[in-house]
């Protein structure tokens, strides 16, 4: 069978997804279209890369990324670090002509992303943003509902990705909350999440109109820079640092169809973990999603008889999209794992078969537009145009 050698840069917490995900997917969708091999995998640190070869099973290692990009075994790379390295790595390994798989969001603004796009339109490599959530079955069964008609003409959105990780002032200053290496906050971090649901499943959004808070202004500096996403509190009287990103937004949309919604994010929201949701209304019906009971899909219709109409709920199984790979009966669990493995599934189909694959880096761009007009609207306190940065436009 066909192998794709894969290389690794990063070996945090997303490194482990991915790499979980290359070793599981020929288990989960057989025949592969490819099996994945753990070639190597690159972290600045020496010690760390060694570690993450040993611990996620690639072959060999190296602490200068830039050695796998010339490596001409690798055919495809895979960048799992903070979010100010995604452009110079994607850049350099698209002009190596490898394809790219990237972590969200795709870059700090949208004119970093730009950049990436360009990079991958000019060299013909594949390219996937890892949005992974919309590959949860239950989401995709709402995508197939609403291309099936079953809703009608969509009225309204309304998201939400609330967490709790960073609620307590204790919680350090990783690179999370800092906007020359993330870009923006909650927004970028999980915001983005809500913003690919809202285009997958109900298309392209034109005009935002938001508002960002910082509510924790300051938080205490972490040695190693290691982001434990709040679970290891600071010492006390350890020195502190300004954030300089939003801990929070609450934003208005209007799609490009007529629909109008809402999304927000907060990850200080004590009490919900992943609670990532979307409700859909329709001429003809609704749909309710909520990440943290991912095996189901809540729907109504308003032609069920009057009696009975209300939202009931589907448990995805076999019958449901992905269903021939996953477990064998519904509600057996659908957990984060399996939405990697199905996003590195469906990556790897597309770069044998050469065919179309999203979340794109067009995706990834369009959504950093999106994110930059949320900014820009929180700023200037009115509605803004999604647009070009340089061109935004307020209404
Ligand atoms: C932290 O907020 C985080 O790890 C995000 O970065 C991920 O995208 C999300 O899936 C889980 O939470």
């Amino acid at each position: 069978m066909k192998k794709m050698n894969i290389g690794m840069i990063g070996a945090g917490f997303m490194g482990k997804a991915h790499a979980l995900s290359y070793a599981a997917m020929p288990m989960f969708f057989w025949p592969a279209p490819a099996i994945p091999v753990r070639k190597m995998v690159a972290d600045v640190n020496e010690k760390a890369a060694k570690d993450a070869a040993e611990r996620l099973g690639f072959e060999s290692y190296t602490s200068d990324w830039r050695k796998m990009i010339e490596n001409p075994d690798i055919d495809l790379i895979d960048i799992v670090t903070p979010n100010d390295s995604h452009a110079e790595i994607a850049i350099a390994a698209a002009r190596a002509g490898k394809h790219i798989i990237c972590e969200k969001p795709l870059a700090r603004d949208a004119a970093e992303a730009k950049t990436m796009l360009d990079a991958v339109k000019a060299s013909g490599v594949k390219h996937m943003v890892a949005f992974n959530y919309r590959r949860t079955p239950a989401v995709a069964l709402a995508k197939k509902y609403i291309e099936e008609g079953s809703l009608g003409k969509i009225l309204n959105f309304r998201g939400t990705y609330l967490q709790d990780w960073s609620a307590d002032p204790n919680s350090p200053l990783s690179w999370r909350f800092q906007k020359k290496i993330a870009g923006s906050g909650a927004l970028g971090d999980i915001g983005t999440h809500v913003i690919d649901f809202a285009r997958y499943l109900v298309g392209e959004i034109s005009e935002v109109m938001a508002s960002t808070k910082t509510w924790i202004p300051e938080r205490p500096t972490q040695s190693g820079g290691v982001d434990k996403l709040g679970t290891v509190k600071a010492a006390e009287n350890v020195e502190k640092k300004a954030v300089d990103v939003d801990d929070e937004f609450i934003s208005l949309i209007k799609f490009e169809n007529g629909a109008i919604g809402s999304i927000e994010a907060t990850r200080n929201g004590w009490g919900r973990n992943n609670f990532l949701t979307f409700e859909i209304h329709g001429e003809k019906g609704s749909l309710y999603f909520n990440y943290e009971r991912r095996d189901e899909l809540q729907v109504c219709f308003a032609d069920d008889p009057e009696d009975r109409r209300g939202f009931r709920t589907i448990y995805t199984g076999p019958a449901h999209p992905y269903g021939e790979g996953l477990w064998p009966i519904p509600a057996l669990g659908i957990g984060y794992g399996e939405t990697k493995i199905i996003e590195i599934y469906d990556f790897v189909k597309s770069i044998v078969n050469d065919t179309e694959v999203s979340p794109d880096f067009n995706d990834g761009y369009q959504i950093a537009l999106i994110s930059d007009a949320i900014l820009a609207s929180a700023e200037q306190k009115q509605w803004v145009k999604v647009e070009e940065k340089s061109l935004i436009k307020t209404v």
